[in-house]
């Protein structure tokens, strides 16, 4: 029988059953991550009508300015997760230091990192933002979490998710074992499965880089999108489509379903900082993701869920998306 119309609930409870050790600790905190992301698909929604919209007078650690969405959402991610027991400490892209749970709670063996509102640029302008998140063990004495349990590479991960509030607001999973796309059926308020075992083809005809940027690049990535916009005319076998939402979920969501690459490669501009996006908030995620997809995660000379987290808020290059696009710029980087 097919999966196709299982509420997510009863997937990831069969999915722990099929681990007969497991004690649901994970089930338990994927349901509360379901809960606070409902919510936030319904403000999201609602946003212009109860005067969420545009900016806070506020910046975050990275010194951007904030949404009020930003804040709003970051307090229901920390608000749903921080009681239930299922977590150790929690780190979000938009608050400087980790985020303990207070003590009156009972504290969990996970930690999670998260980035509440993906692409919140979009917001006012109606295109798709998310929340994506990564769930990793405490190692060691879970009473006490510091920053250092944070430091674990991406390959540790127990789970990964995201979710695209657009016409439809959507929930891509994984837990190491393929990845699974859910619609949330907003009359029931349920997230029904919809797309099983998404798969990334290998070959694509389409980019994504946010092309602005181009005179600040390195040679490889240059010399790549430049045959990618010559196409036939060039030495490429096809001609190649862009798009550039400048909204992370809305493109790997892109890429999950028809194929791509996405690129937010390190140049001249951001060489400082080591990148754009964040390595426990948004690339290690969507890495695990791609790659349990069949596709391919790199910053070009560095496969993404190999790198040894340094700090919590780290920068890195990323290179994502159907294997033999991604294959051919980290051959561009290794020949340089
Ligand atoms: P955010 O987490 O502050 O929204 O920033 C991350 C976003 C990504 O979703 C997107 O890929 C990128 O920033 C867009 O950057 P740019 O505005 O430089 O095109
Ligand atoms: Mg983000």
């Amino acid at each position: 029988m097919s999966d196709i119309g299982k509420s997510v609930n009863q997937f990831i409870v069969e999915e722990q059953r099929a681990h007969p050790a497991s004690t649901g600790d994970l089930t338990g905190l994927l349901n509360d991550i379901v809960s606070a992301c409902k919510k936030i698909s319904h403000l999201v929604s609602r946003s212009n009508i109860i005067g969420l919209g545009g900016y806070a007078d506020s910046e975050n650690v990275q010194g951007e300015t904030q949404k009020k969405l930003d804040i709003i959402t970051n307090e229901v991610m920390v608000d749903h997760l921080k009681w239930t027991g299922h977590l150790a400490a929690m780190a979000s892209e938009e608050i400087e230091e980790i985020i303990q749970i207070p003590s009156k709670f009972p504290k969990g063996k996970y930690l999670i990192c998260f980035d509440p509102l993906d692409g919140s640029s979009n917001i006012d302008i109606n295109l798709s933002v998310g929340t994506i998140f990564s769930i990793l063990r405490c190692p060691n004495d879970c009473k006490n979490p510091t920053l250092k349990d944070f430091m674990q590479k991406g390959t540790e991960q127990v789970c990964a998710g995201f979710t695209v509030y657009g016409p439809a607001t959507m929930l891509i999973l994984t837990t190491g074992n393929g990845v699974n796309g859910f619609t949330l059926d907003s009359d029931v308020g349920e997230f029904i499965l919809t797309h099983p075992n998404m798969r990334i083809p290998k070959d694509t005809a389409e980019f994504a880089i946010n092309m602005s940027n181009q005179r600040f690049w390195e040679a490889p990535v240059q010399k790549y999108v430049e045959e990618c916009m010559k196409g036939l005319e060039g030495d490429r076998e096809k001609n190649f489509n862009m798009r550039w939402v400048a909204s992370m979920v809305a493109e790997v969501y892109r890429v999950l379903t028809r194929g791509g690459i996405f690129m937010y490669p390190i140049d001249s501009k951001i060489a400082k900082q080591g990148g754009k996006l964040r390595l426990m908030y948004e690339a290690n995620p969507m890495s695990f993701i791609v790659e349990q997809a069949g596709g391919v995660s790199s910053t070009g000379t560095e496969r993404i869920l190999d790198i040894q987290p340094e700090s919590i808020h780290q920068r890195v290059p990323v290179i994502m998306g159907s294997k033999n696009e991604v294959d051919r710029v980290v051959r561009y980087h290794q020949e340089t």
